[in-house]
């Protein structure tokens, strides 16, 4: 297994190709549907018939992207070409995997280091902080000039790839082509608002509840939130609105480890759990039949809302002592 750029290679293959199907991951984020998006335009532009698939609906926030309403979850079709684009192995394309039967070439453009590489070309790079930064090689390869559009479908997909370039694999070539962007006309401060910094009624609403409820114990070192099955019905917010909310808990100096409790319609309790390193949750979502990683975890335990809470606090306390 050889992880390497092939930009020349997957060039060829495109040359070679008239109609190209394009995959995005399930559960896609902004690198993958940007991605494809970019390679999609830039595609047209060699004028190339291009279709873009994915699973799943693509995220709100992604919708000022050109082309983001043709994604589809099947095709009938056959296609010269399939390139799947930010998938870490093939149970990533979901129902998409279908596509693999309808096309002649295989070939793929990712950056995670886990890639088994089992396309006929693999364009993989687990270097890259973002799959959309070998996009925009494969683009320079390709001899495609970018444009306002395509580096719009860039910048979504390299800005949340990276943490809205914080995480620790942002390096100098994000930069380089983040400038590139930015001679394009990028409209950097709008769609920085969209992507980062707009946020649902639903989910404003249900932080205000959850930030109520704050306690702190352990000499400040945990701090517990929660929030009740009326508490969601009361904000119009879904389980989905909650996502988050239990950083507001750890980001607090001093904090080691947080917990936000919340309530499901069932009765039963969903635990979100987060540490900061080198504490971890990880053995404490997994005492209780769930899991996840070492400083993000989750599980789910019987209500009442007060006992799961009065249960894992226990089990936090223990952690840090
Ligand atoms: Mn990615």
């Amino acid at each position: 297994m050889e992880l390497t750029r092939k930009p020349s290679e997957i060039a060829q293959l495109i040359h070679d190709a008239q109609t190209i199907a394009l995959c995005s991951h399930v559960n896609p984020d902004g690198d993958t549907v940007g991605s494809v998006l970019a390679l999609k335009l830039g595609l047209e532009k060699l004028g190339k018939q291009v279709e873009v698939f994915c699973q799943h609906k693509i995220p709100d926030t992604l919708l000022m992207l050109k082309g983001v309403r043709e994604f589809r979850t099947a095709a009938e079709e056959q296609f010269d070409l399939l390139i799947c684009v930010d998938i870490s192995d093939i149970s990533r394309m979901g129902e998409c995997a279908a596509l693999l039967k309808q096309a002649k070439r295989t070939a793929q453009i990712d950056h995670h280091g886990t890639n088994p590489c089992e396309m006929e070309v693999n364009s993989v790079d687990a270097e890259a902080p973002a799959t959309a930064l070998l996009i925009k090689e494969q683009l320079d390869v390709l001899g495609v000039a970018l444009d306002k559009d395509i580096a719009m479908c860039l910048y979504a997909a390299i800005s949340t790839d990276t943490g809205n370039f914080a995480f620790r694999s942002t390096n100098a070539e994000t930069f380089r082509v983040m400038s590139e962007l930015m001679e394009c006309g990028l409209p950097l401060d709008e769609m920085n608002r969209v992507l980062f910094r707009q946020k649902q009624k639903p989910h404003v609403k249900l932080l205000g509840r959850a930030l109520n409820s704050l306690q702190f114990h352990a000499g400040e070192c945990v701090t517990t939130m929660q929030l009740t099955y009326q508490d969601f019905l009361d904000c119009g917010a879904l389980p989905e609105h909650a996502d988050a909310i239990v950083n507001y808990g750890l980001e607090i100096p001093g904090v080691r480890l947080a917990v936000l409790g919340r309530e499901n319609a069932d009765g039963s309790i969903k635990l979100a759990l987060r540490a900061v390193a080198p504490d971890r949750v990880d053995e404490i979502a997994r005492s209780f039949g769930g899991g996840g990683h070492a400083q993000a975890s989750g599980c789910t335990l019987e209500g009442p809302l007060e006992a799961a809470m009065a249960r894992v606090l226990d089990a936090m306390k223990r952690c840090i002592e």
